[in-house]
């Protein structure tokens, strides 16, 4: 039978009770869509899972992402993206430094996905734990006068670092200036609005992030920056926040319409952290919308 417990009082639950290497039946299944829609993130522990019962998992949500980031895909697993410091002949075999600032996944395209979906392989023996902000709460947070300013006006979200004020380019990844202006060529920064409703919940969300969000689109330059600033404020001040701390066959997922996440850091090769995940897409009817 499932049940659930909660992580924070404002985000987050393990959900109890659930094999999610089999097929799960419906009601388990919604079950554990209803936990996702109402808190946020849902963390399952003890989860045996080969990528194979990992990527079917994440098809009971949606179409599986394949990353644009294509170097650390799993052998055969084109859903599956690897996260990890670990080495092979010298050379990294996954992201080393995915997430490390908050940001929702992929919201640099024009239809960010549904949630990533992520499985825990290998623990370091500190750190590596997991931020998560819940992004509704942060809305009804604001101010009147922020609230009232960000209604009308559309963020800028780019995924290349490059033109980005608030983040450093990472000394651990190779090449890492070549890369970023191809990934700029590539992927144009695309324009959301800063409020959104979710479609599920009904809530309305604040949608933006320091790592992706890069300015206000038809306002000047400095104007946007400080009420990005504001924003920002907020996101160090909310207590509407969980640190998740990972032990070897949990599996976390997020609804990334409605959170920012951040990999916490604080653990070094050779001490060794494997994460493999997987992303779904949205699909017409759980798209974030327009409030108008
Ligand atoms: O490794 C983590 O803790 C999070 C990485 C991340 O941002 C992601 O998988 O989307
Ligand atoms: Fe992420």
């Amino acid at each position: 039978m499932q049940s659930i417990e909660q992580l924070s009082d404002k985000i987050g639950v393990r959900v109890k009770g659930v094999d999610l290497s089999a097929q799960l039946n419906v009601d388990d299944f919604d079950f554990i869509y209803q936990s996702l829609i109402d808190h946020k993130v849902i963390a399952f522990s003890g989860q045996n899972l080969s990528p194979e019962q990992h990527v079917a998992f994440s098809q009971r949500f949606g179409t599986c992402d394949v990353h644009s980031n294509n170097q650390y895909l799993l052998d055969g697993f084109p859903e599956i993206l690897v996260l990890s410091n670990d080495l092979r002949d010298g050379q990294p075999i996954g992201v080393v430094d995915a997430g490390v600032e908050w940001h929702s996944d992929l919201s640099w395209q024009i239809d960010p996905p549904l949630g990533s979906i992520l499985h825990c392989l290998k623990t370091p023996s500190t750190g590596g734990n997991t931020g998560f902000i819940n992004m509704a709460a942060v809305y009804r947070e604001l101010p009147d006068h922020l609230k009232m300013m960000v209604e009308n006006l559309e963020g800028v979200h780019c995924v290349s670092k490059l033109l980005n004020p608030r983040v450093t380019i990472s000394e651990n990844r190779v090449n890492a200036r070549e890369f970023y202006a191809e990934q700029l060529e590539k992927h144009p920064p695309v324009t959301h609005p800063l409020v959104y409703r979710h479609p599920e919940s009904g809530e309305m969300i604040l949608f933006a992030s320091p790592r992706f969000t890069i300015g206000i689109a038809d306002i000047p330059q400095d104007e946007g920056q400080s009420i990005l600033d504001e924003l920002f404020d907020v996101l160090e001040e909310t207590n509407a926040r969980l640190e998740y701390q990972w032990a070897e066959g949990d599996v976390v997922m997020w609804d990334n319409r409605s959170v920012l996440h951040c990999a916490m850091g604080g653990y070094s090769y050779p001490d060794i952290r494997l994460i493999n995940r997987t992303t779904v897409l949205c699909s017409e009817t759980t798209r974030l919308q327009r409030v108008v």
